[in-house]
């Protein structure tokens, strides 16, 4: 008998993926974490009914949360991931030989425990000598750490529950005072075709911090519409202009220069919302 996952993306659209196995299920202190044997797609992580990352797609994501702030700053030599429990954002920025520190800041640590068992390809990096993994709340975090780091990149879940707080005007701000005087950041922003009005109040929550907030977009197979967004930030480099492919070449599935150039482009939907 076939059997299958289906999320609710929108009322009235669903998407299913047919799997063989459920290897977890269980309830930890901040959501329902549940793990499946896919047949397409490989292993499927699923947080309160929500598609994470499947081992067959994750690529187009983990790559294009990290790659494009890497490559816009001359030298991103201490990076924080908050989330990404998963690993899959750490291991791609691991990816660029500058990064001295990469330090993650996950609030559920069984996230992280399931990675390891059952996502091998993405927590590779847990092990890495410039990695250290720090199980708390990404909020009391920053407030340790001012002025201290080059890029920070915000893998979260949607903005409902617990992660809505890492929307708001008040993170953004202990972001920009974690970041140094030149640094970057980047966070995950939904999609224009069902959240625009969601992403119209990302952009002027990032916007009343930072100078300069830059909108860029990828597709992710797996996620609502299919097209993903995310939002740059940043105190002084400008993503096309200051980006430099020449430094050194890392190795990847989707992101190149021409697909980072490309990923800046504006839809004129998204225009109507940016300032
Ligand atoms: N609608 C799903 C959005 C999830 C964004 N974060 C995914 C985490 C993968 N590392």
């Amino acid at each position: 008998m076939e059997k299958w996952f289906f999320e609710l993306q929108e009322p009235g659209v669903k998407l299913g993926i047919e799997y063989e196995d459920k290897l977890l299920e269980v309830q930890t202190k901040y959501q329902k974490l549940e793990i499946y044997k896919t047949k397409r797609l490989g292993n499927l992580m699923v947080l309160d009914g929500c598609v994470m990352t499947t081992d067959e797609d994750e690529f187009f994501y983990h790559e294009m949360i990290s790659h494009p702030s890497l490559y816009t700053h001359p030298n991103p030599e201490k990076v924080l991931i908050i989330g990404g429990g998963d690993g899959g954002t750490l291991r791609e920025v691991l990816k660029h030989p500058v990064v001295k520190e990469a330090h993650l800041c996950e609030i559920d640590g069984e996230v992280i425990e399931a990675a390891k068992k059952y996502f091998p390809n993405l927590s590779i990096s847990f092990k890495d000598p410039r990695t250290s993994i720090f199980v708390e709340d990404g909020f009391a975090f920053l407030d340790r750490q001012k002025e201290y780091y080059d890029v920070i990149l915000v893998d979260s879940t949607d903005p409902v529950g617990e992660a809505a707080k890492l929307y708001e005007e008040s993170f953004f701000k202990k972001i920009y005072n974690s970041l140094k005087s030149d640094g970057i950041f980047t966070i995950q922003a939904e999609n224009y075709f069902y959240e625009l009005s969601v992403m119209k109040s990302l952009y002027n929550n990032v916007k009343s911090i930072f100078n300069k907030a830059y909108f860029y977009f990828s597709p992710v197979i797996t996620y609502p519409s299919g097209n993903w967004s995310f939002l740059m930030g940043t105190k002084k480099y400008h993503p096309i202009k200051d980006s430099d492919f020449n430094k050194y070449q890392i190795k990847t599935k989707y992101y190149n220069r021409n697909i980072h150039y490309a990923s800046f482009a504006l839809p004129e939907i998204v225009k109507g919302i940016v300032k």
